[in-house]
C-alpha cells in the first residue's frame, strides 16, 4: 500500500542525515596533535553528540508518534468525500447530487487491474447479495482512476461481470483527479521502461467508502474485508 506521508518523512530523514554529516565535517581540521587540542576535540564531539541526540528526540520522536498509529484518523472524517461530476457507463453526466437520498458505496480502481479491483468488486457484489432487499437504497459505484483507457463503453462491459446494480464512472483526467482528491485516493501510473504508452498499471488506494444519504462519509472498508463483514457493517447504518 502506498504511504505518501511515510515517503516524505523518509526524504526528510535523508536530508537530516546529510545535514548531520555536514555539521560533522568542520571537526576534522581541529584535530591537530597535542593533548589540549585532543581534549578540545573530545569535548566538542561530546557536545555535538549531546545536541544531536537532543535534536533527534525533538524531531524524530514526535514524528514517530504521528506516524506510528495509522488507526487514528488525524484528518477527520468530515474531509472525506465531496462534490464530483463524472460520466457514467451510459455516457451520461452524473454528479454526487444525483445520489442524495441513497447510500453510495464507492470504490476507485481501473478495469485493467490484475487483482485488487476484481477481488474488491466481487466482494462488493457479494455484500450486496447478502443484503438482499436492503441493498435497494445503495448505489454501488466504481470510479476509474484510469480514464484515459477506461472509456464509458469499456466500463459498461467490465462492470457487467460483477453486479447488475454497479455503476461505472469515468470522465476527464481532471474530473477524476478532483473526485480522487476529495476522497483522498492516491493513484499513479506505473509504466515499465520501454513499454508502449498505453501499456501500464495503476498504483492506487484500495479503500471502499460508504457515504450516507446526505453524501457524507459513514465508514470505509479496507481491501480484503469479507462480503459478510461488509454487509453487516453496511446494515448497521441503514
Ligand atoms: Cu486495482
Amino acid at each position: 500500500m502506498n504511504k505518501p506521508s511515510d515517503q516524505s518523512s523518509d526524504q526528510k530523514d535523508d536530508q537530516k542525515e546529510k545535514k548531520a554529516q555536514d555539521s560533522d565535517a568542520p571537526i576534522e581540521p581541529v584535530a591537530v596533535p597535542g593533548r589540549s587540542s585532543r581534549r578540545g576535540f573530545i569535548l566538542m564531539a561530546v557536545i555535538i553528540i549531546c545536541f544531536g541526540t537532543l535534536g533527534w528526540f525533538l524531531y524524530k520522536v514526535p514524528m514517530m508518534q504521528s506516524t506510528s498509529n495509522p488507526g487514528v484518523k488525524t484528518t477527520g472524517t468530515a474531509t472525506i468525500g465531496g462534490p464530483f461530476t463524472l460520466v457514467d457507463h451510459f455516457n451520461k453526466t452524473v454528479t454526487d447530487a444525483d445520489f442524495r437520498g441513497r447510500y453510495m458505496l464507492i470504490f476507485f480502481g481501473y478495469t485493467y487491474c490484475p487483482d485488487v479491483c476484481p477481488t474488491t468488486l466481487t466482494d462488493i457484489s457479494d455484500a450486496l447479495g447478502e443484503l438482499g432487499k436492503d441493498a435497494d437504497d445503495i448505489a454501488p459505484i466504481f470510479i476509474t482512476v484510469d480514464p484515459e483507457r477506461d472509456k464509458p463503453e469499456f466500463m459498461k462491459e467490465y462492470i457487467e461481470h460483477f453486479h447488475p446494480k454497479l455503476i461505472g464512472m469515468s470522465g476527464t483526467v481532471e474530473q477524476v483527479k478532483t473526485v480522487a482528491g476529495a476522497y483522498r485516493v492516491f493513484f499513479q501510473k506505473a509504466r515499465e521502461k520501454g513499454a508502449e504508452p498505453d501499456d501500464y498499471l495503476m498504483n492506487h488506494s484500495s479503500i471502499t467508502y460508504l457515504m450516507g444519504k446526505d453524501g457524507k462519509f459513514l465508514t470505509h472498508f479496507s481491501h480484503g474485508t469479507s462480503a459478510k463483514d461488509m454487509a453487516a457493517k453496511i446494515k448497521s447504518f441503514l
